[in-house]
C-alpha cells in the first residue's frame, strides 16, 4: 500500500521528485493510456494522485428529486448508421449488448435481460466539458454487477466501451467498478431517450460527460489497450481531449 503522504510528497518535489513520481505511477499502473512518458504530461500525475486519494471509492454528489434540471441538453446526435437506425425503428427489439474480452462467460444480452438484473437509480449531475451541466436521475444496471455475472477476470486492467457512433472509450477498473458506475436503460422515470443514449448509455459520476458513452453495442473487458483503436483507449486524443476527466 503506498501513503497519500508518499505520492504527495513525491509530486510536489519537483523536478527532482519526477524520477521517483514516475517510478511509482508505473507500479501502480497509473499512467494514463493515451500518456506514454510522464514527462510529458502533467496528466499522469493528476491520474495518478487522483487515484491514490480516491483508493476508497468516495461518491459523487446526489441530489434530491426537487433539484432534477427542466432542460436536458444534448450533445452528440444519434448514429446516423443503417444499423442504429433500424434498432431505433423495431424500438431494440433486436439490440444486444455483447459482452467479450477476459471474462469467464462473454455474453449477449438483450434489452429486457439488462431489465431482469437488480436495477440501481441515482440522481446526479451531468458535466460537459463545453461547460454546462444538467441533473437528472438514471436507472440501470451496475457496471460492477454486470462485470461480476460474466466473470470479469483478475488481470482485467480497462473496460472498453463500443458504441454505434465513433466515440469509443474505456475506464480503468476503478472506475468501473465504482458503485456509482452504471449502464443505464432509463432516465427520470422513461425509457432512455433516443438523443440521450438508447437504448443503453454508460454514466460516470467522477469523470467529465464525454466519458459517459452512449448507444452502446458492446464491452470488452481488456489489460491492454495498445490493441485497440488508436491504442490510446478512446477517442479523445484523437480530438485533443484526454483519456482521463475527472471531476
Ligand atoms: N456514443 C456517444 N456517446 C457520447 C457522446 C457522443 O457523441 N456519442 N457525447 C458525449 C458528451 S460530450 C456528453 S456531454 C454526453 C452528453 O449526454 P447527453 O446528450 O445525454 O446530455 O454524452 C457523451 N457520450
Ligand atoms: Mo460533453
Amino acid at each position: 500500500m503506498i501513503s497519500r503522504r508518499k505520492l504527495i510528497v513525491s509530486g510536489f518535489a519537483g523536478a527532482t521528485g519526477l524520477g521517483a513520481a514516475a517510478a511509482l505511477a508505473r507500479r501502480y499502473n497509473l499512467i494514463p493510456p493515451d500518456r506514454n512518458n510522464l514527462f510529458v504530461a502533467g496528466e499522469t500525475l493528476t491520474y495518478a494522485t487522483q487515484r491514490l486519494l480516491t483508493l476508497h471509492q468516495p461518491l459523487a454528489r446526489e441530489f434530491d428529486r426537487s433539484r432534477i434540471s427542466n432542460v436536458f441538453p444534448v450533445n452528440g446526435d444519434p448514429p446516423e448508421t443503417e444499423i442504429y437506425e433500424r434498432h431505433v425503428a423495431e424500438n431494440f427489439q433486436n439490440w444486444r449488448l455483447t459482452v467479450d474480452g477476459l471474462v469467464a462467460h462473454p455474453f449477449t444480452f438483450a434489452l429486457d435481460d439488462l431489465k431482469g438484473l437488480p436495477s440501481h437509480s441515482q440522481i446526479t449531475m451531468h458535466i460537459c466539458e463545453e461547460g454546462w451541466s444538467y441533473i437528472a436521475e438514471w436507472t440501470g444496471v451496475r457496471l460492477s454487477y454486470l462485470l461480476n455475472l460474466v466473470g470479469a477476470q483478475p488481470q482485467a486492467k480497462y473496460v472498453v466501451f463500443h458504441p454505434f457512433d465513433k466515440n469509443w472509450d474505456s475506464l480503468d477498473m476503478a472506475d468501473a467498478l465504482h458503485p456509482q458506475t452504471l449502464l443505464a436503460y432509463a432516465m427520470n422515470g422513461d425509457p432512455l431517450p433516443t438523443q440521450h443514449g438508447a437504448p443503453l448509455r454508460l454514466r460516470v459520476t467522477r469523470q467529465i460527460g464525454y466519458k459517459s458513452v452512449k448507444y452502446l453495442s458492446r464491452i470488452t473487458v481488456t489489460d491492454t489497450l495498445k490493441n485497440i483503436g488508436n491504442g490510446l483507449g478512446s477517442v479523445s486524443p484523437d480530438l485533443g481531449y484526454s483519456w482521463y476527466a475527472g471531476i
